[in-house]
């Protein structure tokens, strides 16, 4: 019975510290359709990868041969489960203020796993956590861990949206058909109107392209003009449109305040971050997720956040970076906003 399964796995991931968690029956994702035209309209820019992904994403059994269900779990980064002691001063998202998932949430899940073989020698798990072809936030809902709030997150009245999502392939038949969870987005509309890209065009329709998270991690290229100005002082990613949400402030309440910054440990880390070769860089941020974007694009951030804060003083460190084969255009533009505040 998926009962009984259900009930030892649950206790497998309580010891192992999961508290949020369901199961999901590995079928073509409920929103395949729009995940399709979402692509075709070009709002995932130059995330390539999105596209290719389409065959395994639709038909998850091409990823796992004879996976029937999905073991999904959401584990909070508010605050962070393992936090970094590194100091950097620049505005970064919550996610990536410490190391990065991508490594110990898989490893966790993995020892899920080492487990579930001892009891279920005969079945397959695979464990992911965006790192793989699945469309996370439809399983996720499937799995009853909440809705699809307007910001696109997955949240829940009680936790927020502020957690990863993973997932466990399996061969074992463990899914029961549940109900979804109610949508309590209402008539709010705070995400939307607070993106300060215009990003969500509409509820539960997000133009990557136009959205800080992707214009300073995933973008392979320096952000348009007109979007640059918008970017404000954000170095690495965004939380904007989840730190507003009702559900997240009922949640977390203090702890979104942002601690304040002294201009000076900006200024250093602006400056480090310039003259840092590839290898500094890299060896700086390494573990965290930070370290996934190239050297060029920490300083393609860096150089728009200059530019935002009108940091007159870094004037030289830019001006060296207007013969860079990548970013002159963009050095010359900072060069420009900060001059013009001489
Ligand atoms: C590409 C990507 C991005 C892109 C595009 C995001 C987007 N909204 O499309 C960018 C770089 C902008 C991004 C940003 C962020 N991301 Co991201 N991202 C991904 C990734 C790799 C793929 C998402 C994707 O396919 N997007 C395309 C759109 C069309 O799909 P979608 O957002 O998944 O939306 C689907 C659902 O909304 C669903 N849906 C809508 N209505 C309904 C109704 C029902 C009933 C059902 C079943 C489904 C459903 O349909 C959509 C299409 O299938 C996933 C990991 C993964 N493998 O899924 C992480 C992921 C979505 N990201 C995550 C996070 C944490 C973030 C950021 C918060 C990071 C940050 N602070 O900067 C921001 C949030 C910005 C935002 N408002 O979404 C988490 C989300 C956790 C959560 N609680 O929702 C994920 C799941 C990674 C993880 N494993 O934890 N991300
Ligand atoms: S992450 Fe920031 S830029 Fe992206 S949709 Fe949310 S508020 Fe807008
Ligand atoms: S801010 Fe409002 S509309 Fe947006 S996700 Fe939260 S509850 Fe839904």
């Amino acid at each position: 019975m998926s009962v009984d399964k259900q009930n030892k796995i649950i206790a497998i991931l309580e010891e192992l510290n999961f508290h949020r968690y369901g199961f999901a029956k590995l079928s073509k994702p409920v929103s395949m359709d729009y995940y399709m035209s979402w692509i075709e309209s070009g709002y995932a820019g130059s995330m390539k990868y999105l596209k290719t992904h389409i065959p395994m994403k639709s038909d998850p059994q091409q990823l796992l041969p004879k996976a029937q269900s999905a073991i999904v779990v959401a584990m909070s980064y508010v605050p962070h489960p393992h936090a970094e002691d590194f100091e950097f001063s620049l505005k970064t998202a919550r996610y990536a203020q410490g190391y990065d998932y991508h490594f110990w949430l898989k490893k966790q899940l993995d020892k899920v796993i080492e487990r579930l073989q001892g009891i279920y020698p005969h079945e397959t798990f695979r464990a992911f956590t965006d790192s793989a072809p699945v469309l996370e936030r439809d399983l996720a809902v499937r799995a009853g861990l909440g809705w699809v709030g307007k910001n696109t997150c997955v949240l829940d009245q009680k936790s927020g949206s502020m957690f990863f999502i993973g997932e466990i392939y399996t061969t074992l038949d463990v899914a029961i058909t549940l109900e979804l969870h109610a949508d309590r987005c209402g008539t709010c509309t705070r995400c939307i109107d607070a993106c300060p890209t215009q990003a969500i065009l509409e509820p539960r329709k997000l133009d990557a392209r136009r959205c800080i998270s992707y214009l300073t991690i995933e973008s392979k290229e320096v952000p348009p003009p007109e979007l640059r100005p918008l970017i404000g002082n954000h170095y690495f990613g965004c939380d904007i449109c989840q730190t507003v949400c009702p559900w997240n402030q009922k949640a977390f309440a203090s702890q979104l305040q942002e601690p304040l910054q002294s201009q000076e440990d900006v200024l250093e880390d602006l400056k480090f971050i310039l003259n840092a070769s590839n290898s500094q860089i890299e060896q700086y941020f390494k573990g965290t997720p930070l370290m996934r974007a190239p050297a060029w694009a920490h300083k393609r951030n860096a150089l728009v956040v200059i530019a935002n804060l009108k940091l007159k003083s870094l004037r030289l460190e830019v001006e060296k970076l207007c013969t860079h084969p990548r970013l002159s255009e963009l050095a010359q533009w900072s060069l420009t906003q900060i001059t013009s505040a001489l």
